[in-house]
């Protein structure tokens, strides 16, 4: 046994919260022989229902988990974390636009981004789930000018993973033989996933489909797959949600095994994306760093979805220029 890492969750009580802590307890996460100290952050009203999570996690006896605490304090959630997944924040309620969700949730971030440059490990891993997740973690990165902002990242892990689970739908193959599909840009409905080096049981998936779907149906499935989930169940995405994150953190704990996958990181200028914005990204894991993939090829198609991100991505940047 190796000796436990710090693992801090916010948003610990919500429906995310619920499913993601027993995967990252019983080592789906972090690995069958990592033991975790767990630290969950609330706000105040929600600190009752965090007190019966920790309670249930105490009642599943996790041989990985050496310690869990609750607290509505970010300085002592965060304090020595080597992995914090930042899950709490608002939802969007019927009547917000995008820019309302931006602006009522942006202000969390810069607390939580200084939170965790004053207290968290200088090696921490930091995952944004909370919508919108792409600009959530430009504030929470700004804010946190002692920690390389590469060390922020946001999830578009969950799209991607829709996009696998439609090909292998349609191709009637289990979902471990769709690999290297992935998603550009930003969390929201603007989002491409490009199955243009995917594979399917092998053969590319430009070959297996044919471009109408890939276009038409694929593209409209994968980006409003959100929507249909809430009209469906009654709730938003969260088992699926916090599958996605585990994924999101395993591989770049563990490595993706030469696999592309897909992160949102701050933008060093790879395909033309203006630098710093939070953008997917093709990537690949290995040995705790995510390298982009910068060479794939672009074509019209692709560049127009890129830069529909970009422009979207800019200006959700200009609304929050005073947080940054
Ligand atoms: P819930 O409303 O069930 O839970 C959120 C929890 O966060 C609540 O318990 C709330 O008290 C807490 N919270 C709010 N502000 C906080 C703060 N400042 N510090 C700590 N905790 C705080 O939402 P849930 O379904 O768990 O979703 C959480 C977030 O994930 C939402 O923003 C949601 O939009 C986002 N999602 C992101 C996805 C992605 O792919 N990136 C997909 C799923 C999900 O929609």
């Amino acid at each position: 046994m190796q000796a436990p890492i710090r693992v801090a969750v916010t948003g610990a009580a919500g429906n995310i919260g619920y499913a993601l802590l027993w995967r990252i307890a019983s080592g789906d996460c972090f690995g069958a022989d990592q033991p975790v100290i767990l630290q969950l952050l609330e706000i105040p009203p929600g600190m009752q229902r965090l007190d019966g999570v920790i309670m249930e996690l105490r009642d599943s006896a996790f041989s990985l988990v050496h310690d869990v605490m609750g607290t509505d304090d970010a300085n002592v959630a965060f304090k020595d974390a080597d992995a914090i997944f930042l899950v709490g924040s608002r939802p969007r309620s019927k009547d917000m636009d995008r820019a309302d969700l931006v602006a009522a949730n942006g202000p969390i971030f810069v607390g939580q981004g200084k939170a965790i440059d004053a207290v968290a490990s200088r090696d921490v891993k930091v995952i944004t789930v909370g919508n919108p997740c792409n600009t959530n973690t430009l504030i929470a990165a700004a804010n946190a000018p002692g920690i390389p902002s590469k060390q922020f990242t946001a999830m578009t892990r969950l799209d991607q993973n829709r996009a696998v689970g439609q090909m292998a739908l349609r191709a009637g193959v289990p979902a471990a033989e769709v690999r290297d599909v992935f998603i550009w840009g930003n969390h929201a409905n603007t989002m491409y996933p490009d199955p243009r080096f995917g594979t399917v049981g092998g053969r590319s998936a430009v070959e297996v489909f044919d471009q109408d779907w890939l276009q038409g149906q694929f593209l409209a499935t994968v980006s409003t797959r959100g929507k249909a989930i809430i009209v469906a169940r009654g709730a938003s995405s969260a088992a699926s949600a916090a599958n996605a994150a585990v994924d999101h953190m395993r591989d770049w704990w563990q490595g993706s095994d030469g696999r592309i996958v897909s992160v949102a990181l701050p933008s060093e200028g790879w395909y033309g994306v203006p630098e710093g914005l939070v953008f997917s990204f093709p990537c690949r894991c290995e040995g705790g760093e995510i390298q982009v993939v910068d060479d794939l090829p672009v074509d019209a198609f692709a560049q127009a979805k890129i830069d529909e991100n970009v422009a979207a991505l800019q200006e959700e940047r200009e609304a929050v220029s005073d947080l940054l």
